[in-house]
């Protein structure tokens, strides 16, 4: 049976990012065989990554859907041969019943689910049957359009609302509390503003839902946007450009209460987590 407690409930956790897609935004096609992708975790996980999510269909703004098969294809082989090649949980990252069922099978142990069970709910059963993880993430509309004036009246408030009701709907399930995850969902379906105002007000979306939860800001177009803005340039940094950027967000999310933030570049973040735990400990015998 699987619990975040194990594995995040003494400190934060860093999970690397494998995508074996040919378009994700900031490494679509550089992993899309599977001998690169298994070679790219393992390498992760020498930087110190403590659980891999391994993703088959690109979620950038604008994205295709992928067929199941397909989805399939690219995702089972590195699945199987990361659960037997490393001791660290692999996590499926996707929203079809099927593919996350078969990924299940395949040796890997959390679900991260993009639509929170709404996209296909089956999806819920079959991670409670397993006894399996769950990452339920909040998105505005779907990947194609999601960018298109996303709207909120208070974003924070309504992430920490939709994330309620579905950590609820996942529970009905039958997943078990120890078992969920909740993540607002950074960039998805949300302008600069929202996003930063998430991050801002982060403290009260992790009192809201009462589990851990996962923040992913890695390299996303918001970070190019403020760095744009902030230096007077005339264009975005490319994706890859975006890693320093990518530490501060996650280190101002794990020092807020993240329990796991979802990195493409692992080492800088797994130092930062450490040296974070360190300087909390120092903390609290400071103030006893
Ligand atoms: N971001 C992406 C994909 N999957 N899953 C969760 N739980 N949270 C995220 O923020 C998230 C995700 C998009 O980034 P990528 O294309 O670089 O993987």
């Amino acid at each position: 049976m699987f619990s975040w407690l194990t594995l995040c409930g003494q400190q934060p956790v860093v999970m690397g990012i494998v995508n074996v897609t040919p378009d994700s935004f900031s490494d679509g096609g550089r992993y899309l065989d599977a001998d690169r992708a298994v070679a790219h975790a393992l390498t992760l996980v020498a930087d110190g990554a403590d659980l891999l999510d391994v993703g088959g269909e690109s979620t950038r703004p604008g994205a295709e859907p992928v067929s199941e098969a397909e989805e399939l294809r690219r995702v089972l082989p590195v699945i199987s041969r990361l659960a037997a090649e490393t001791a660290v949980p692999v996590s499926i990252d996707t929203s079809k019943a099927a593919v996350a069922g078969a990924a299940l099978e395949a040796g890997a142990t959390i679900v991260n689910d993009v639509t929170a069970g709404r996209a296909d709910p089956d999806i819920l059963q079959v991670v409670a049957r397993a006894g399996a993880g769950y990452v339920a993430m909040h998105m505005q509309g779907e990947p194609r359009t999601m960018q298109h004036e996303p709207r909120y009246h208070d974003v924070v408030a309504e992430v920490g609302e939709f994330l309620v009701e579905r950590l609820a709907a996942a529970r009905d399930a039958g997943i078990t509390t120890n078992a969920l995850c909740a993540d607002p969902g950074i960039g998805f379906g949300k302008s600069v503003e929202h996003n930063l105002d998430l991050l801002a007000r982060l403290e009260e979306i992790i009192a809201r839902v009462d589990v851990p939860v996962l923040v992913g800001t890695s390299r996303k177009t918001f970070l190019g946007s403020v760095i744009a803005e902030a230096s007077g340039a005339s264009h975005l940094l490319a994706p890859d450009a975006r890693d320093d950027a990518t530490l501060a967000t996650a280190v101002w999310a794990l020092d807020r209460g993240a329990a796991i933030v979802r990195v493409h570049d692992v080492r800088p973040v797994a130092d930062a987590v450490r040296l974070l735990s360190m300087m909390r400990v120092l903390d609290a015998k400071a103030v006893a």
